[in-house]
């Protein structure tokens, strides 16, 4: 056999396994064989890489990030489904659509999965084009992310062109991981699965969306794709021969009813799906009586998501938890007597501020209404006052902070409270989590327990106190062992070396993320030239308001700030971007850009080639490193 054939018999071989373990979650051999085929395949690929093709199985991650995402105008708009809460408004949706439309009425139910809405585009059966809805007539085009899905097939088993609408999502287990990684990163949590799957395929970087293991259904053919057949349930069949994951509920129903019946009965099994749901949707089968009926500007006539009600359940109010975060704001927690709510027991629920605990009237020992909002992140509605104790008294705010006592205060205009005391442990511990979290300067051994731990025995006062811990001191620590101790001293002096974007979020300068950390230490390339920014020098820079603009520089002339920050120079970190950004490879080089590539701007040419520590000659962008 040929090397072609041979690469091409994997390749169909890798792709069945693939359809087998992601499309029918029925997997056909052991893993360790099917890394096999990949290594085999990879390795014939290497050794020919004349014969590579975007549609191989090895090239679903892309190597190098994206500069940012280009505009794609939709074939026909992806519109948006109109809700229904209850039977009546399903009825009256009935009503409408037999009005409109004189044939014999089947309804196709679906589940309506909570993910993002993505357009895909093959032509000759090979996967070319991949968008967001965005606002429905022009998305972002995402094909390097979607790729990673390992349920898209990134060919056809015939060479069609069509564009297929669905669903991006994260199924639940996955969804539970992300956010605990989050969590224990000090990073927010995301309120839904849709909104996880959103910030993961808004990553310029693929080989992060790969780490996201998303997932992919889909649920119609748009419009233009030519009529495949004359029924949706055709349609989804079709689409399940063409090798896609389509909702693995598409029930055939004659009246409204039974649709109905099929929402009860998932919005009862809900929990146990392997993906969330919001709801389920009820579309007209016919594909003609579908054009009869038409659009309203936003959304189809033929086609309606019923909605799941909030889940609401009664609790307890036991004690209200304050706790001081990173920007020294007191936040208040309901601690609840357990209870099941959308498949999770809670204990806890934000309660924001003082003020939403005044405006509620929330005492301790109240009955209290919990709803999930979003079904994900518990909220406390109202006090159940029909339940009320003549005994129970308003809640008092605390007057002090309730880690070091210091009178707290509020600034005008703002509703958080806040400990000003710039020594509080309790805000030493927060601003220390932050500074090791997976977005700012990544110290891995530097959790939570370890962070509490140096606090409490007074190893650091600090953020650079970090790097003059030595091991001995550490093993000083209960439960920190040799290793632990070691590897921790590593990792925070590895962090030294840490782009300096990353110092910059770090730093915690309140309204400053890792965005826009990342624009600063690109447009001041040091953190001295940063420290010495005026406010009108960085509201020059589109995505700086006036509003930071005032919090860095109000940062940068506190004394606390400019000590911490000489401290992290005499520690040796690096203060500089671009050298150090993505390593140096093309140190020493000097570039001219002339003309224009498909996709990459000049100043995004610059920036690559500056990231990797190239110079720029001529003023492409006028940015280049200051030495
Ligand atoms: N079916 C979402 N829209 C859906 C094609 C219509 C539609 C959805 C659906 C409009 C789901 C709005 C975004 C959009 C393609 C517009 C589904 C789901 N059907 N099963 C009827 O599972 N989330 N979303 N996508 N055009």
């Amino acid at each position: 056999m040929s090397i072609k054939a041979k690469i091409e018999q994997l390749r169909s071989e890798i792709e069945k396994h693939d359809y087998q373990y992601h499309v029918l979650d029925a997997p056909l051999i052991a893993d360790h064989d099917y890394d096999r085929l990949m290594e085999e395949l990879r390795d014939l690929e290497a050794r020919h890489p004349e014969f590579i093709v975007p549609a191989s199985p090895t090239q679903r991650v892309a190597p190098r990030p994206l500069p940012g995402f280009a505009e794609v105008r939709h074939s026909t708009p992806l519109l948006s489904l109109a809700n229904a809460y209850s039977y009546e408004d399903l009825a009256e949706f009935d009503r409408r659509v037999r009005d409109g439309f004189a044939g014999p009425v089947e309804y196709v139910v679906e589940l309506k999965i909570d993910g993002l809405a993505v357009a895909l585009r093959y032509e000759a059966g090979l996967f070319v084009l991949g968008a967001t809805r965005g606002d429905g007539e022009v998305g972002e085009d995402i094909t390097d992310n979607l790729r990673t899905i390992l349920s898209l097939p990134l060919r056809l088993r015939e060479p069609l062109t069509l564009e297929v609408r669905g669903e991006a999502f994260l199924p639940v287990a996955t969804f539970a991981q992300l956010n605990n990684e989050r969590r224990e990163s000090a990073l927010p949590e995301f309120a839904n699965p849709r909104n996880a799957a959103a910030g993961s395929l808004r990553q310029l970087d693929p080989s992060v969306v790969a780490l996201r293991k998303l997932d992919l259904v889909v649920y119609g053919l748009a419009q233009q794709a030519g009529a495949v057949s004359a029924r949706h349930s055709e349609s989804l069949e079709f689409l399940h021969q063409s090798g896609f994951k389509v909702s693995p509920l598409r029930q055939v129903v004659a009246t409204i009813k039974e649709a109905y019946a099929l929402c009860l009965h998932y919005q009862g099994i809900r929990h146990n799906l392997p993906y969330g749901i919001d709801g389920l949707v009820i579309k007209l089968n016919d594909q003609a009586g579908q054009v009869q009926l038409g659009t309203t500007a936003k959304s189809p006539r033929w086609a309606i998501a019923y909605k799941f009600p909030a889940e609401v359940g009664i609790s307890r109010l036991l004690d209200i938890e304050i706790s001081v975060g990173r920007t020294a704001s007191l936040n208040p927690t309901a601690i609840l007597e357990p209870l099941t709510l959308a498949g999770t027991v809670v204990s806890r629920a934000t309660l924001h501020n003082a003020d939403f605990i005044a405006a509620k009237d929330l005492r301790l020992g109240d009955y209290v209404y919990v709803q999930k909002a979003g079904d994900i992140i518990p909220e406390v509605v109202a006090p159940v006052l029909s339940r009320r104790g003549a005994e129970l008294v308003p809640y008092i705010f605390p007057a002090a902070c309730p880690v070091c006592q210091t009178p707290v205060v509020q600034s005008a205009g703002e509703v958080a409270w806040r400990c000003p005391n710039p020594k509080c442990p309790a805000l030493l511990r927060e601003k220390l989590i932050y500074f090791a979290s997976k977005s700012a300067m990544d110290i891995a051994g530097l959790g939570e327990a370890v962070v509490t731990s140096l606090v409490q025995h007074k190893l650091v006062a600090d953020a650079a106190d970090l790097y003059s811990l030595t091991v001995p001191q550490l093993l000083t620590l209960p439960r920190l062992g040799q290793r632990s101790a070691t590897s921790l001293v590593e990792a925070i002096a590895k962090s030294k070396h840490n782009a300096l974007d990353r110092l910059i979020t770090a730093l915690g300068i309140p309204l400053v993320g890792e965005k826009v950390a990342l624009t600063l230490a690109r447009e001041f390339l040091s953190l001295d030239v940063l420290a010495q920014a005026t406010e009108a020098e960085l509201m020059a820079i589109p995505e700086i308001g006036p509003k930071m603009a005032e919090s860095i520089s109000i940062f940068f002339a506190k004394a606390d700030s400019i000590n911490l920050i000489e401290k992290l120079r005499a520690a040796g970190l690096n203060f500089v971007y671009a050298l150090s950004a993505r390593g140096n490879a093309l140190a020493g080089k000097t570039f001219v850009i002339t003309g224009t590539l498909p996709g990459l701007s000049r100043e995004a040419a610059a920036e690559l080639i500056m990231a990797h520590g190239g110079t720029v000659a001529g003023s492409v962008s006028g940015k280049q490193p200051r030495s």
